[in-house]
């Protein structure tokens, strides 16, 4: 099951629940926000509820699973991998990498609000200013209003490397732009996940039909512990429609490998889904999510929904 959010009949974002290939419909008037107010179960319940107007995902536009006043929040250098590579292209900071590693406090940041986000089959992009861009996959954690884990997702956290690298204070200027952050395709309910330090995790990046990078790993390489991120999260702020709290990454190409307008970057993390991202360059190529702020049929058309199946 995916708690999925797309785009209905009428135009207008819309929640639903995905089952092999099908989509309930919730509520119409239900944002994600709205659930995210309730506790867990009562989630669960409105989830499992069964209804006989299911449609078919291949008929669907989907949207990223963030709306309302979440907010997407990003914990750093929560794998190995990632200290090492921030660590070589750090000019001069390299001990902050390694203290914050080994700190009980750990990383985290601003990464989007919900307006901003993009879903499954729409962009991402890269700085102008920027030489070195990189993909950063990550298993997200989707929490309620209450603080209670609802479920799990994908993160893009699309990063600068050459503007962290300079210094470590652009970190909100490497991380936080137009077109930085992608999350979906939906969520995976909490209660489906038996051990989510226990997943299998890919990134693929294709150019010119070709593959240009790629790599897995798993979350049992995770240095912290979910819950305890989500704690310190929450210690002095309130998330009343709920946060995605994505997790850190594991997967960084070597340098000097940078992202490339056009490239489609996959990222599958077993049990949660395939989050597929083309990448674009500047704030002219993403000013489409400003337009379509108010307006989900402005977003441009993404490419077949790749989670539909066929028909039987
Ligand atoms: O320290 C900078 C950000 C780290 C990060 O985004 C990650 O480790 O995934
Ligand atoms: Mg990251």
């Amino acid at each position: 099951m995916l708690i999925l959010r797309y785009v209905d009949d009428s135009g207008r974002p819309a929640l639903g629940i995905e089952r092999g290939g099908y989509l309930t419909p919730l509520s119409p008037s239900l944002s994600l926000g709205q659930l995210l107010r309730l506790p867990v179960d009562d989630i669960r319940a409105v989830c499992e509820s069964r209804s006989d107007r299911d449609v078919p995902l291949a008929d669907v536009r989907l949207l990223p699973p963030v709306d309302s006043r979440m907010e997407v929040w990003a914990a750093g250098v929560t794998y190995r991998r990632s200290r090492e590579a921030r660590v070589q292209e750090s000019d001069g900071a390299a001990d902050v990498y390694q203290l914050v590693y080994d700190a009980e406090r750990p990383e985290l940041f601003f990464k989007s609000v919900a307006w901003r986000v993009t879903g499954h089959g729409e962009q991402v992009s890269v700085r102008r200013d920027s030489e070195i861009n990189v993909p950063e996959p990550e298993l997200a954690v989707v929490l309620n209003a209450l603080g209670e884990t609802v479920g799990y997702t994908i993160c893009n956290d699309v990063s600068s490397r050459s503007i962290e690298g300079a210094n470590p204070l652009y970190l909100p200027q490497a991380k936080m732009y137009l077109g930085s952050c992608a999350v979906g395709p939906g969520i995976r309910p909490a209660w489906e996940v038996a051990d989510p330090y226990a997943l299998e995790m890919r990134m693929t990046i294709e150019r010119n039909d070709s593959v240009v990078w790629d790599g897995q790993t798993t979350t049992a390489e995770l240095h912290r512990n979910l819950d305890d991120l989500a704690a310190y999260l929450q210690r002095e702020e309130a998330f009343p429609d709920g946060v995605v709290l994505s997790t850190g990454t594991s997967l960084v190409p070597d340098l000097p490998f940078t992202l490339h307008d056009g490239d489609v970057v996959i990222i599958e993390i077993d049990e949660v889904g395939a989050l597929r991202s083309q990448v674009t360059e500047g704030k002219p190529s993403m000013a489409w999510l400003a337009d379509a702020v108010d307006d989900s049929a402005r977003r441009p058309p993404a490419p077949s929904n790749p989670l539909a199946r066929p028909k039987p």
